[in-house]
């Protein structure tokens, strides 16, 4: 594992991001930090400060105090809804379409719920856990818009036209499993990758955090990416300290000079 902060990134990664078939990007809310997103681990703002999200973003949460936790929702959409992709998603997109140019394969699978790789361009992104722009019935697991139905005035709870069960956010809560078709999907091209970026993640929340330790055992050359060391960092190829936002475009400009 080799550190590198100097501005010429290392041949074998340039060569790797130009000539590299299966590659795959996971992400974590440090790729939006840079859009003015809080991360997980950084205090939440305003009246949320005096909430930790690891007890927010749970069924037992939702279940005791249900307003508090779709109002947090609500002051989280608000707060996305007015970010903007930051140069480390776009970079992501123009990677993906470079990739793909050559006939290779990019996939990205993030943690985040923001939709902002989406918003960026990217076309192949596998959702992890869920998405806050979308709600579900927790009876009848009809998909529904984040904001259907509203709060009505009386300020009962949204109930779900088909069944009259709890509309939740459809993003996946502490204690909850993924979507199946999501995580087999991306232990698949996580398997079969030759490069693997870890970018913006704490590496902490499992099963995700499994996925770069599962690329690096099945001989994939890993890069993380993170201003900050992770449990990860101990066994990541290539350890590049910067924030993604800065180091993602310099990746590109380095890897494809004549664009
Ligand atoms: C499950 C959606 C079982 C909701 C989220 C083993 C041991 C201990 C506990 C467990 C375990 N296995 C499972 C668990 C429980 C738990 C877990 O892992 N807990 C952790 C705390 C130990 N896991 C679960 O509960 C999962 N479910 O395993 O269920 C099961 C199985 C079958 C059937 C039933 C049950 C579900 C986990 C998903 C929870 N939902 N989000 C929402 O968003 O509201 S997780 C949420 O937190 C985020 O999605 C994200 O994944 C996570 C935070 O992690 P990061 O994305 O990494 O963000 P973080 O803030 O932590 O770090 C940011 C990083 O960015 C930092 O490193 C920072 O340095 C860096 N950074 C900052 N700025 C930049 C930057 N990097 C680059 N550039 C920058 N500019
Ligand atoms: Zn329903």
């Amino acid at each position: 594992m080799s550190k590198e902060n100097d501005h010429r990134l290392s041949e074998s990664l340039l060569e790797a991001v130009r000539s590299t078939s299966q590659i795959v990007a996971l992400t974590g809310a440090g790729i939006s930090a840079e859009s003015g997103i809080p991360t997980f681990r950084e205090a939440q703002q305003g009246l949320w400060a005096q909430y930790d999200p690891q007890e927010l973003a749970t069924p037992e949460a939702f279940q005791d105090h249900p307003r508090r936790v779709l109002g947090w929702y609500r002051w989280r959409r608000d707060l996305i809804r007015r970010a903007q992709p930051n140069p480390g998603h776009q970079a992501l997109a123009v990677l993906e379409r470079k990739i793909q140019a050559r006939g290779g394969q990019f996939t990205l699978i993030t943690q985040n719920v923001d939709s902002l790789h989406q918003r960026a361009g990217n076309q192949q992104v596998i959702e992890l856990h869920g998405n806050i722009f979308r709600s579900r019935c927790a009876d009848c697991h009809q998909v529904h818009p984040a904001e259907f139905p509203r709060q009505d005035q009386s300020g009962d709870l949204p109930r779900c036209p088909s069944c009259n069960g709890t509309i939740r956010p459809d993003v996946v809560w502490f204690g909850e499993g993924l979507p199946q078709s999501a995580l087999q999907e991306a232990i698949a091209r996580t398997s079969s990758c030759t490069l693997f970026l870890s970018i913006g993640t704490s590496t902490v929340v499992q099963p995700a955090a499994s996925l770069p330790f599962m690329a690096h055992d099945r001989g994939a050359l890993t890069v993380e990416i993170n201003p900050h060391n992770t449990p990860f960092s101990p066994t990541a190829d290539l350890i590049l300290q910067e924030q993604a936002g800065q180091l993602l475009p310099r990746l590109l400009e380095q890897a494809w000079p004549e664009t």
